[in-house]
């Protein structure tokens, strides 16, 4: 079983869809086995977000994910990294295929509802980012 680290978005909380995307995640074969609601501030979105550090949207980024709470989660299922990607869909909104979080959900290619790891690597860095190792079911 894999692990992957995901948040629900600021745009999505802000609208009370939390529930909405958690049933989907539910009802697409994912654990949760961790979940917490936490408001980070803007340097905790900066080291969060570091490796887009030299990116032209990195301040817009961290000054949106510190603007209001997010919910973070920790997903476990068979290949949970990939198949989180799939059901979030592409990064914009517009792009992103029908049945997609993103698709259904997102308002803009930044204001995109869910964030999700892409990669073995970034889950390492992601998963302790949030949780201690007793915080994980
Ligand atoms: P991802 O979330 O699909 O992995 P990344 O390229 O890693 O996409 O970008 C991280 C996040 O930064 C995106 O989810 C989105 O919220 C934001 N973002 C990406 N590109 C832009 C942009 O051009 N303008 C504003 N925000 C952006
Ligand atoms: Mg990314």
């Amino acid at each position: 079983m894999e692990r992957t680290f995901a948040i629900i978005k600021p745009d999505a909380v802000e609208r009370n869809i939390t529930g909405k995307i958690l049933e989907k995640i539910e009802s697409n074969g994912f654990h949760i086995v961790g979940l917490k609601k936490v408001h980070i501030t803007l340097e905790q979105a900066m080291g969060f977000y570091y490796v887009h550090k030299d990116r032209p949207f990195y301040t817009e980024l961290c000054t949106y994910m510190a603007r209001s709470p997010i919910v973070v989660l920790v997903l476990e299922k068979e290949g949970a990294i990939a198949e989180w990607r799939k059901l979030m869909g592409a990064t914009n909104p517009a792009d992103a295929d029908p049945g997609t979080i993103r698709k259904e959900f997102g308002l803009s290619l930044g204001e995109n509802s869910v964030h999700g790891s892409d990669s073995p690597e970034s889950a390492a860095f992601e998963i302790p980012y949030f949780f201690a190792m007793c915080e994980l079911i």
